[in-house]
């Protein structure tokens, strides 16, 4: 039985919370009474999610701007959060992104250091700076958002799919170095979900990114913050080790039907 009121009071961090399915985790966990700690590289959006954070439900909110893919940045964020936001009850490892489609032999190098610098490297940095805050606290939970990506590359996305191949392969390893902890790991693998995400894929094409959703019916981010719920509210012996979720007419990241 899911235990509903667990993220009640409890310390709840989501990184890259300003939009898209960061956003709709942090709402769901603020209607469940939780008070919620986000970060991302926008002021404003942050200040906006806070806002819609206390009218959900959230008894306290914290934000600050934050790039994960800077190391130190990482640290002087953790040391700056108020002690009453740790010890911390969940880390939700969010921010990230793809940049570019297209063959391997004409990537922008740019584009790949970006993306293992936020997608792998900031996830890491992340989950490293606060794991003794989660151990601390005596029970605790990593959520990461992988993708189907990380389960089976798909033409023109080589980069990409490495990245989240690398969030699920570190996942498992996480979860082999905490099993004599109360730390459960999820690794959460969604397919297309609508949101900015193909925006910044194609570096504000919204032609582009539009037709990515036209003729399916795509994933909400709402779907994925209900799958989070879901692993962050079993009962406490049971650890939820993946999600792979996709809309009903997708089949791998590739593979789709859709209406003409
Ligand atoms: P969005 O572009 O809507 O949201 C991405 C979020 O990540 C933004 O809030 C952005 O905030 C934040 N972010 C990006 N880079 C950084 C950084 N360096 N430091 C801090 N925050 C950062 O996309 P989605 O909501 O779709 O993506 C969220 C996650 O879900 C990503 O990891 C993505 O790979 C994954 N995913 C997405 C799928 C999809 O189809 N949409 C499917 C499977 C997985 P800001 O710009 O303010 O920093
Ligand atoms: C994003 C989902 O299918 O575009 O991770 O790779 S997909």
């Amino acid at each position: 039985m899911r235990n509903l009121t667990v993220l009640k009071n409890r310390n709840v961090l989501v990184t890259g919370a300003a939009g898209g399915i960061g956003r709709a985790i942090a709402l769901a966990c603020a209607a469940r009474g939780a008070r919620v700690l986000v970060c991302g590289r926008r002021a404003d959006a942050l200040e906006k999610i806070a806002a819609e954070l206390k009218e959900a439900g959230a008894p306290a909110v914290w934000t600050g701007v934050l790039d994960v893919r800077d190391r130190g940045a990482v640290a002087a964020w953790w040391e700056s959060v108020p002690a009453d936001f740790k010890p911390l009850y969940a880390l939700v490892n969010n921010a990230g992104l793809a940049r570019g489609l297209s063959n391997v032999r004409e990537n922008e190098l740019d584009d790949w250091d970006e993306m293992v610098d936020t997608n792998v490297k900031g996830l890491l940095y992340m989950t490293r700076t606060v794991l003794p805050s989660l151990i601390g606290a005596g029970s605790g939970h990593i959520v990461n958002i992988g993708s189907i990506a990380g389960i089976a590359a798909y033409p023109n996305g080589a980069v990409y799919c490495a990245s989240k191949a690398a969030v699920k392969t570190f996942s498992d390893g996480l979860r082999q170095d905490l099993a004599d902890t109360t730390i459960r790991v999820t690794n959460i693998q969604p397919g297309t979900v609508e949101t900015d995400f193909s925006l910044v894929r194609f570096r504000g094409d919204k032609q582009r990114a539009e037709a990515v959703y036209k003729g399916i019916d795509p994933l909400r981010p709402e779907d994925i913050a209900d799958n989070v719920l879901y692993a962050l509210e079993a009962p406490a012996h049971v650890q939820i080790c993946e999600i792979t979720v996709t809309a009903t007419h997708q089949a791998t990241g590739g593979v789709m039907f859709k209406r003409s």
